[in-house]
């Protein structure tokens, strides 16, 4: 290895592979990745897990279903490093409280939000309280957020509640919150959209994502404007944003006071960015509709028994929305299906949809077994 070449491994973080060709740089996080476009200095502690730089994976069962050659691709970010998006926002949120001193952070959750929470401030020495509707948290969430060291207060109420409380608090005392309400969370899921862009060359021509606080569709729509306006992509994508029908606030028109739904991950009333999010709508040309519980378990069937995709209820909501929009979306288009959540969050809800594949109290015996295969 020459001086020159390894000062440029040096410089750029590449490492030589074993057969002592090129590699590439090893991934390093997306506050380092996106550096120029977010809100960080030198000074800022990033804390990281390596979050971001999930894969955009073609979806051919999806686009059967929908058919004149429209393109499908699923933006699985399930595979983040607490198993949702929102170790996108966290990484920023936690870096930027540590930078202005905190010791505390706290948020209201559905689940996903205290997962990330706890983990991204663990990591930066921080403690993390968590507000959530008791009983209504995916079991594989609140099992994170325990085991990460999350101080979880589970009150009787909803989501929406959880929120009020919190905002209180974080008024009244020495904690951040770190819900998305924090500008530094969109910051950091805005990246989700670069990525997209990088992926496809340009964005796509129609997004579809789940709305909860309706955080997510506004941090994707200004990393699409930002990269748009930086000559970085031609296009900007029609903003489809989807509810479960018993939350559908943004749908309806108005809050609902007790919201319902399978999708726990969005049982959420009162969308803290609302507002934002009919902006996002109007200036993208873009739709909001309600899914069916039914609906969005049926596309959590079919992502995983067809696509070999396990994602969690809330996060098929975008592929149930895409179903219901199908002859809308012009022939040989290009749609991303945001998966905002990883499938095993919420196991209670797959080993509930599917009894039938299961089949037990079998006698220890290969002709038992075979009887049951029908082959
Ligand atoms: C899997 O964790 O609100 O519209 O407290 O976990 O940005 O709120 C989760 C939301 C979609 C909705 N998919 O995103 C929480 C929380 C999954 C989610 C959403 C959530 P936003």
């Amino acid at each position: 290895m020459t001086l020159a070449s390894s000062l440029k491994r040096l410089l750029t973080g590449q490492k030589p592979s074993r057969d002592g060709g090129p590699t590439s740089r090893p991934w390093p996080g997306l506050v380092e990745q996106y550096r120029p476009w977010l809100p960080v200095g030198d000074g800022t502690p990033v804390v990281t897990l390596l979050e971001g730089n999930t894969p955009l994976l073609r979806a051919p069962a999806l686009e059967k279903r929908v058919g004149r050659g429209v393109q499908v691709f699923l933006k699985v970010d399930g595979l983040n490093p607490t198993g949702s998006f929102k170790d996108r926002g966290m990484t920023m949120a936690i870096s930027k409280a540590k930078e202005a001193g905190a010791t505390a952070v706290i948020c209201a959750s559905t689940g996903n939000t205290s997962a990330a929470a706890a983990a991204y401030a663990r990591r930066g020495g921080l403690r993390a309280f968590a507000v959530i509707p008791d009983g209504y948290v995916a079991k594989g969430k609140l099992a994170q957020a325990l085991l990460y060291g999350a101080e979880v207060l589970a009150i009787q109420g909803n989501f929406d509640q959880a929120l009020a409380i919190t905002q209180k608090l974080a008024e009244r005392y020495p904690v951040t919150l770190v819900n998305s309400i924090n500008p530094y969370r969109l910051q950091g899921q805005k990246t989700a959209a670069f990525e997209v862009v990088q992926a496809l060359g340009d964005a796509p021509d129609w997004l579809c994502i789940p709305m909860g606080n309706a955080g997510n569709i506004s941090a994707y729509w200004m990393g699409f404007q930002e990269y748009r306006n930086a000559g970085l992509s031609k296009m900007l994508p029609v903003m489809c944003g989807f509810q479960a029908s018993g939350s559908a606030p943004l749908v309806l028109g108005h809050p609902v006071d007790n919201p319902t739904t399978v999708a726990t991950a969005i049982r959420i009333g009162n969308p803290a960015n609302g507002e934002k999010a009919l902006a996002v709508r109007k200036e993208s040309g873009g739709r909001f509709a309600s899914v069916s519980d039914g609906e969005i378990l049926a596309a959590y069937q079919v992502l995983a028994t067809e696509e070999g995709v396990f994602c969690e209820p809330a996060s098929a909501a975008s592929v149930a929305g895409m179903f219901k929009y199908a002859t809308e979306i012009p022939s040989e288009a290009r749609v991303v299906c945001v998966l905002t959540g990883n499938g095993l969050k919420d196991p209670t809800t797959a080993l509930d949809a599917n009894h039938a594949n299961l089949h037990r109290n079998l006698a220890p015996e290969a002709e038992a077994v075979v009887q049951v295969m029908g082959l």
